[in-house]
């Protein structure tokens, strides 16, 4: 019997979306599940003995690897330093690996230790490999450009998953977007026609999941909920129906785009099936930058109106915004910050741009000779956009981008402006709708949540008047949304403390620019070599 040992790489450094210390409060290790993992372990003989390592919760111990025929281990870009490793400990111990996943398949060239690199959708590429395999003749890479039949795809392995380390559970309903926003790699990697599982294919993951005895928060991972809208409507009322007659077991975040406020009947459905936050890529206020960027759904309208329908449906909003790019004239620091006051949004991940290796951005930087030849390697110790975008030669001055930055960051991340969007959207946000309902066991832990967090917030420090103006004022205007209001306020205890991490990376980055210490990205020998 094959032995297959799945890793799943740690995230290493400090990100916006690493809120350990959040999870911690409710007893868990981490946020999000290795939901890639999963599928690929349903696409493997299912006659093999199976093991799922996640570095990010589980403990680990090199002799693990030991245990192992074959290594299958695979991730994004601020897990590439760990892969990498993971990649090389294996080899050295004689192990055959396979890696596969979004980074090495837009940055195939980096993994090349790898025995097999087995790249885009699992679906494809994998029966292609187990195939060679077991008649001795496979290869190296295998690269196919076919997208995947998604109404195929089988049930992740969501047994192997300890629920408890994690914040939440992702499933996947679609894949794709129609847009083209330049610097997006979703649409390079998975397409522009939105691909759906079928109703009751997605209704049988979320049945093993209930099986399995998963209750609460369930990521729906899609590129974009709504990229065909007429599919969601269709699927969401069977959503609803399943829910009812399981007394609501789950409830439910996703990524959307904004014309989802143009659309009142979806909202509703969202609504009625338990949806209750979304993120939002808002990007830039600045409407000649939308269009710059091929942003044009979010173009011709009110951002703060568009968002405030949606908390009016139960949903909160989460929102990217992005800094650096061409079309920037003078300082946007303002513009950005009113913006994300006035829309009220608390969880703003404003970053700086980053050209991801595989998108529209990426090839115009090149073709202009701004691109530097390492600019998908992983730095060290950088985690994401907020430390480690601007892998390109900027437009607009560095220094002026990343002053910008810092007041974005400085501003958006204080105690009083961060609580203050918080009230804003308690008081807005439209509960009555609400379904799900906490067993007492997760009521216990989000009790014991609740104390941990004021004993963080609530004690002392600039946190405390904030943070019980905020719940007071809460539960007197809308206590039906205090899970909500709660939850957002929980992220603060990794928002708050990371918001100073990036100022102090970005004030250290800014020190060195204004003392000329050269950036690999304006050698002139670099920048003529992708020229
Ligand atoms: C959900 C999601 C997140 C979640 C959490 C995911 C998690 N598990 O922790 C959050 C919001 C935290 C997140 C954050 C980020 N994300 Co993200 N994320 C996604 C998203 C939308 C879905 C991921 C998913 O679950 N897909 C469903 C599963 C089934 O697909 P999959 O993982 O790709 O696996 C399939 C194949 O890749 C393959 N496969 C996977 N692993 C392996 C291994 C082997 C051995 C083999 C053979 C095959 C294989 O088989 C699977 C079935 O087809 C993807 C886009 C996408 N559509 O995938 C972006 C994506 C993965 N994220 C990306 C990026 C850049 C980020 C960020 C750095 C920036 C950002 N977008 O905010 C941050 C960094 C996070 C951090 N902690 O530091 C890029 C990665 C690009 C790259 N070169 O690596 C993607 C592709 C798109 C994007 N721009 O957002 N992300
Ligand atoms: S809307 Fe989002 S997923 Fe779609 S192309 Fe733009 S950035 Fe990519």
């Amino acid at each position: 019997m094959t032995r297959a040992l799945l890793v799943y790489p740690e995230f290493r450094s400090a990100s916006f979306w690493n809120y350990k210390e959040t999870c911690k409060l409710a007893g868990g290790r981490y946020p999000a599940a290795p939901l890639g993992l999963c599928t690929v372990a349903a696409l493997l003989p299912q006659d093999w003995e199976i093991r799922l390592v996640d570095r990010n919760v589980d403990d680990w111990d090199d002799a693990i690897l030991d245990e192992a025929d074959l290594v299958l281990t695979g991730g994004m870009l601020p897990q590439q330093r760990d892969c990498l490793e993971l990649i090389a400990k294996a080899r050295a111990r004689g192990k055959t690996v396979l890696v596969g996943g979004p980074d090495a398949t837009s940055s195939p060239h980096l993994y090349m230790e790898a025995s097999h690199l087995v790249l885009g959708e699992g679906e494809v590429t994998i029966p292609l490999f187990l195939a060679d395999w077991r008649a001795g003749t496979a290869r190296k890479v295998y690269q196919d450009a076919t997208r995947a039949d998604v109404t195929r795809s089988p049930v992740p392995r969501f047994d192997l998953l300890r629920f408890d380390r994690y914040n939440h559970i992702g499933v996947q309903w679609c894949r794709g977007c129609p847009f083209q926003c330049e610097f997006c790699d979703i649409i390079e990697l998975f397409g522009r026609v939105p691909r759906a599982k079928g109703t009751g294919q997605m209704l049988a993951e979320l049945q093993r999941l209930y099986d399995l005895g998963y209750r609460g928060h369930i990521d729906l991972v899609d590129d974009n909920f709504i990229g065909n809208k007429k599919l969601a409507k269709l699927f969401l009322p069977e959503l609803r129906k399943w829910l009812e007659a399981r007394g609501w077991p789950f409830e439910f975040t996703t990524e959307a785009s904004i014309n989802l406020a143009d659309d009142p009947e979806l909202m509703k459905l969202m609504q009625e099936a338990g949806f209750f936050a979304i993120f939002v890529g808002i990007e830039s206020p600045d409407e000649a930058t939308l269009v710059a960027m091929q942003k044009r759904q979010n173009t011709h309208r009110s951002i703060a109106e568009s968002i405030h329908k949606i908390y009016q449906h139960g949903m909160f909003v989460n929102a990217g915004f992005i800094l650096g790019f061409d079309t920037e004239q003078g300082s946007v620091a303002r513009g950005v910050i009113e913006c994300i006051e006035a829309t009220g949004i608390p969880v703003a991940m404003a970053g700086l741009l980053t050209a991801l290796p595989t998108t529209q951005l990426t090839r115009r930087l090149a073709k202009e000779g701004r691109l530097p030849p390492d600019f998908d390697v992983a730095p060290e110790g950088e985690g994401d956009q907020c430390t480690a975008g601007l892998n390109f030669v900027t437009r607009r001055p560095r220094t002026a981008i990343l002053a910008d930055y810092l007041q974005v960051i400085e501003s958006i991340y204080q105690p009083e402006s961060y609580f203050r969007r918080v009230a804003k959207v308690g008081a807005m946000l439209d509960s009555s709708q609400r379904r799900f309902r906490p067993s007492l066991r997760h009521r216990w832990k989000e009790l014991k949540a609740f104390f941990r967090m004021t004993l963080k917030l609530g004690l002392r420090g600039p946190t405390r008047g904030p943070f019980w103006r905020t719940v007071l004022g809460s539960l007197w205007r809308n206590p039906r949304s205090i899970r909500y209001t709660g939850a957002l306020i929980a992220l603060y205890v990794h928002f708050g403390p990371f918001a100073r991490y990036v100022a102090g990376r970005i004030r250290t980055s800014l020190a060195r620019e204004r003392d000329g210490v050269p950036r690999p990205a304006e050698r002139p020998e670099q920048a003529a070599a992708t020229a």
